[in-house]
């Protein structure tokens, strides 16, 4: 996407926008902090996002999909070059192995990109492997298997090294399908020796995101279920080992922005795995089902960070970890991240000193009041401001489309592409 095309279609658009800047602008104080801080929150996107996702009945390729990590990371940069939001990609081990790391980090700098976290996988079995993850990985009975998968976890470090990622996150499905199947006991303290080892191996400026989730693949038990049970592991590894938070990894109705805030406080929150949820795991695009909770989440980030003194935009790791089944996943990719930066510029406009005061004096309505006020302001004018000054387009989506951007995909890469991983 060429800046001059994005600087023409800003054009025709700015009067629009205009308008709806000074409106929303006018009521907000501190605005150009207020704007600074919406243009430095990036939000890192997956490998695996970029082709179209499927279930377990069925997958349908939507055409144009990347057929190699040099095509994932030329969508991350067009997806960049539109909001000015996206400047990292996550790299998922074996789906993405980067066989020539300095030709990719170079495509990547090229595209303004640079690389997240790198994750590991031990949750699937790969045809070049000795043992088998069907009863689990770092927690298996089996000396051999827990092997195998730490060394896995090893030389997922190796290629982020290269790359220039400090991050390994790691998801478990190891867990249990029938009661008795699984010692508990004996499952966690496997799991935590095996990432020990793995720990051990961290490069001095990484840390280690320890992903939770209560259950799927596994129905009776997962080892890692909950944040209270990577609590426990990353503070019995170290302070280089953190919480990672997926939103779709909760039971229905859990307060999910209490768990943040309290993880936030002893310095434990490893950062965000962005997507929403209607039953589930259901991995759908942020902000489409529930709202309210993520601008309930990121009223407690923004506090709870301002408290620690820490960088809205550094401080933990975004990213969004979703499947797109229906959608094309470039649109899809534009609506979480913009979903994410509502969220945010909604929690920045928090009165926090109103709030504080009308807590302390349990004057419940009003703190009720001061939270919906934020969350009502239409906060998509700023947003796009800081995207205008940025470099962005003013409507990323609306762009998107109006370039016929996926046909030309099509037209270069086929209508039946399949993105690797999927
Ligand atoms: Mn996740």
């Amino acid at each position: 996407m060429e800046q001059d095309k994005i600087d023409h279609y800003n054009h025709l658009h700015l009067r629009e926008h205009q308008r709806k800047f000074d409106f929303v602008a006018a009521d907000v104080p501190k605005l150009d902090e207020v704007l600074k801080k919406l243009q430095a929150f990036q939000i890192a996107i997956p490998s695996w996002a970029l082709g179209t996702g499927g279930t377990r009945f069925g997958r349908f390729s939507g055409g144009g999909e990347p057929r190699s990590l040099e095509e994932k990371i030329e969508d991350v940069g067009l997806i960049h070059a539109l909001n000015r939001s996206s400047n990292s990609i996550s790299l998922h081990i074996p789906w993405d192995i980067p066989d020539n790391a300095p030709a990719i980090k170079a495509l990547a700098a090229e595209l303004g990109l640079h690389f997240d976290a790198v994750n590991s996988n031990t949750f699937q079995d790969q045809a070049s492997q000795k043992h088998s993850y069907k009863f689990g990985s770092l927690h298996h009975v089996d000396k051999a298997v827990r092997c195998q998968a730490i060394e896995h976890n090893v030389e997922v470090i190796k290629y982020g090294v290269e790359l220039g990622s400090t991050a390994l996150s790691v998801w478990l499905s190891d867990g249990s399908n029938f009661p008795g199947q699984l010692n508990f006991r004996g499952a966690f303290q496997r799991t935590h020796d095996s990432l020990c080892q793995i720990y051990e191996e961290l490069p001095d400026d990484w840390k280690m995101w320890i992903e939770y989730k209560p259950y799927e693949p596994n129905f009776y038990s997962t080892t890692i279920a909950d944040w209270g049970q990577s609590y426990m592991l990353a503070s019995k590894l170290g302070e280089k080992a953190l919480t990672l938070v997926d939103l779709g990894h909760h039971l229905q109705g859990t307060n999910i922005e209490q768990i943040v805030s309290l993880l936030l406080m002893e310095g434990k929150l490893a950062g965000f795995h962005f997507n929403d949820s209607k039953y589930g795991d259901d991995d759908l695009t942020v902000g489409s089902i529930n709202p309210y909770q993520l601008f309930l989440i990121f009223n407690e980030l923004v506090e709870g960070m301002d408290a620690r003194g820490m960088n809205h935009a550094t401080g933990i790791g975004w990213m969004i970890d979703a499947s797109h089944n229906v959608k094309d996943p470039i649109e899809d990719l534009l609506q979480s991240v913009e979903a994410i930066k509502i969220a945010y510029a909604q929690a920045l406009l928090v009165d926090k000193q109103a709030l504080v005061e009308a807590q302390e004096q349990n004057d419940v309505a009003q703190a009720q009041e001061i939270l919906q006020n934020a969350y009502r302001t239409d906060v998509r004018p700023l947003i796009a401001e800081a995207r205008l000054r940025a470099g962005g387009a003013l409507n990323p989506i609306a762009l998107f489309r109006k370039s016929a951007v996926r046909n030309e995909l099509i037209k270069q890469r086929g209508e039946k592409t399949v993105a690797t991983g999927l």
